[in-house]
């Protein structure tokens, strides 16, 4: 099973790659690694386990975060509503986004960063996410709020992209105009 070890940490140079697009259909490699990712968020949002084995609790997972780069993510989240939200997918992809913004008023965190890095992280508030399950389906996903907070977090984990980039350094708590905030 993967564990807190296994996560690789800021400073390793796989955070900062543009991930590879897995080619259809994927090996049972890929898919044993993907099944993994979401065993991680599972155990890790589990009590027991997660005090068992030392799990930092995730919501998502992206591939380069356990030093591999390829497109696929692991989201296992509920959503304000309390419905659970648990894909594995291969190459998400955001196909379309509102204009309108949104944002986490508690700031984001990162398994891979081992440090609180305080600020606002725009995102957009609603994307159309595609991509492909591990029974190679694919699924069109409409998603707001903090599930869409959490997809864009794992997406922009596979293009090098870390979460306090978006932070404005010259004033980290500045809210984008008309964002919506979204509380956790
Ligand atoms: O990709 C990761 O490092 C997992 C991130 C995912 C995340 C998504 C959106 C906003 C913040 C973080 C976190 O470590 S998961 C930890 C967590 C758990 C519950 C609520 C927020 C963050
Ligand atoms: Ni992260």
């Amino acid at each position: 099973m993967l564990t807190t070890n296994d996560i690789i940490k800021e400073g390793h140079p796989t955070l900062r790659v543009v991930a590879k697009e897995v080619i259809l259909p994927a090996t049972e490699e890929e898919k044993e690694i993907l099944s993994e990712m979401m065993g991680y968020l599972k155990n890790s949002q589990d009590p027991e386990v997660s005090a068992q084995y030392k799990l930092r609790p995730g919501v998502g997972l992206a591939a380069p975060q356990i030093d591999v780069p390829k497109r696929m993510i692991a989201v296992h989240v509920a959503d304000e509503a309390g419905k659970q939200y648990s894909y594995a997918l291969f190459n998400p992809k955001i196909v379309s986004h509102s204009v309108e913004q949104s944002y986490l008023t508690i700031g984001e965190g990162c398994l891979s960063v081992e440090r609180d890095v305080p600020g606002i992280v725009p995102r957009y508030a609603r994307v159309t996410v595609k991509g492909t399950t591990l029974d190679g389906e694919e699924v069109k996903l409409r998603l707001k709020g903090f599930v869409a907070i959490v997809f864009q977090h794992e997406i922009d984990h596979l293009n090098g992209i870390m979460f306090y980039d978006h932070i404005n350094p010259q004033d980290p708590f500045q809210a984008p105009q008309n964002a919506i905030p979204v509380e956790r």
